[in-house]
């Protein structure tokens, strides 16, 4: 593989899940609620469009990830669960427990599911590479018929072909075991294979460094005109748009969305990232809402990870939500350039909270102790925990919240300061020394309520 920094990465073999797909629930349409328009896959639903996010199934276990996917996104992509390496890493022996937890997630959820992906020379098991060119035909059609074949109904597009041109200049097909045995067809003969496996679903062609004008763009652009005009089926261009400093959103973005548009397909932006942080981040996230709106066929936007820790470029911080799935401003931008609103109880549900407490100092005289306010599965904009010490315990100071006393002195009622709004899952802590005055009592931390 040639090597392209900041771009695709060695293969992380992900180890996959040994859990079966439970019960699925097959519904169809979009999530939506009372309070959609305060949600990113409410408000993109407002305007006709999904909102997604790719999910690696390896942490759909942790709650807070799980009820921020469920509040705020109606898509899902498999993060790496779907690709060659996973389902198929040894010929003929297909594995789709991971992906499978995935897609039944997001059917239990109403979530659209994009496909990704079919071929493509990354993350492909050695033994592709292998093989001979009609061996190697065989393999390719039999891959796209078995996996499609599996998730047959369950899924809104496909990546059928993902990366096959080059970057730079030449505008030139990359080399793959594909490209270089099979030759120029390879790529019309996946999508034909495609179509006839679930001809409901969308099949996409999707790239990245084609988010502009460029001699790659416009080699993808030849590719789809001739691909329409001699009806070899293809539906839509995915536009990855991992985003930072060195390669930021071209200002041809919507120009260059609009083009694709205009040969007759589909638009989506599959794996959008922007490296950065504050303002500048924000108004580049807004640039990318605000372009696929105004195209119509723009279908849909993904963004490539929920909070920033999980991103594949983390150290740039390209996500919409922080470390500890607070909505960064970024978040904000998006949700306004989609219509949306930000403020009150987003997602629909109650507002709930709960707590944790630590004592995190300890001195001869006094400790400090923290407690966690974690909002549950719906976004909260106030909370208030009842603290009650133990006499003669005096508390000396507080922090990162408004605290009042009931008349014994002995119960605080902390209140935000500042820091009340929460997405669903998302965490906040106050913190408090106690004076012990003899007595080292942890506090009682009572119910958290939140509204
Ligand atoms: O985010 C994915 C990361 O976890 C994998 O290690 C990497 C391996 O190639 O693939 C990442 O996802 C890529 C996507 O499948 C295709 N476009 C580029 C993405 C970022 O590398």
């Amino acid at each position: 593989m040639r090597k392209l920094p900041r771009r695709i990465r060695p293969t992380a073999v992900r180890a996959l899940l040994a859990t079966g797909l439970a019960g699925a629930v097959v519904t169809t349409g979009l999530a939506g609620s009372a309070h959609a328009a305060s949600t990113l896959a409410g408000s993109a639903a407002a305007k006709g469009r999904y909102f997604g996010t790719a999910v690696a199934a390896n942490h759909l276990g942790e709650s807070a990830y799980a009820s921020t996917l469920d509040a705020e996104f109606n898509a899902v992509t498999p993060e790496n669960e779907m690709k060659w390496d996973a389902v198929e890493a040894t010929r003929n022996t297909f594995t789709y427990s991971a992906a499978d937890q995935i897609v039944s997630h997001a059917q239990s959820k109403s979530m659209k599911v994009r496909g990704h992906t079919l071929v493509w020379h990354s993350q492909l098991p050695g033994w592709v590479g292998s093989l001979g060119t009609t061996d190697l035909r065989t393999a390719m059609n039999n891959h796209i018929t078995q996996v499609m074949t599996h998730y047959k109904g369950k899924i809104y597009a496909w990546d059928v072909v993902n990366e096959a041109f080059q970057d730079g200049s030449s505008g030139a097909r990359r080399s793959s075991p594909f490209q270089d045995k099979l030759g120029n067809g390879y790529i019309e003969e996946a999508f034909r294979t495609a179509r006839s496996v679930d001809p409901n679903a969308k099949l996409c062609y999707n790239d990245y460094n084609t988010d502009g004008q460029s001699a790659k763009s416009n080699a993808v652009y030849a590719m789809v005109k001739d691909f329409k005009q001699r009806g070899v089926p293809i539906d839509c261009v995915g536009f990855q748009s991992h985003f930072n400093s060195a390669s930021p959103v071209p200002s041809d973005y919507q120009a260059n969305l609009q083009r694709f548009a205009d040969l007759g397909v589909d638009v989506q932006i599959t794996e959008l990232d922007i490296e950065g942080s504050g303002t500048a981040q924000a108004t580049s996230y807004g640039k990318v809402t605000t372009a696929c709106l105004a195209v119509t066929r723009c279908t849909g936007i993904t963004v490539w990870g929920i909070p920033d820790k999980y991103s594949w470029r983390s150290s740039g911080t390209p996500l919409l939500f922080d470390n500890n799935y607070a909505k960064k401003p970024a978040y904000t931008a998006v949700l306004t350039a989609l219509g949306g609103t930000t403020g009150g109880g987003g997602g629909g549900g109650t507002a709930t909270c709960t707590t944790t407490y630590a004592r995190t100092n300890v001195w001869s005289d006094r400790f400090n102790g923290q407690v966690t306010v974690t909002a549950g599965s719906s976004a909260i904009t106030a909370w208030s925990v009842n603290v009650t010490f133990t006499s003669p315990q005096k508390v000396s100071t507080t922090w990162s919240g408004t605290p009042t006393w009931d008349s014994s002195g002995n119960v605080m009622t902390m209140k935000p300061n500042g820091n009340g709004s929460l997405a669903a899952g998302a965490s906040t802590s106050f913190g408090f020394t106690v004076m012990t005055n003899g007595n080292t009592n942890a506090p009682t931390v009572g119910a958290c309520t939140a509204s």
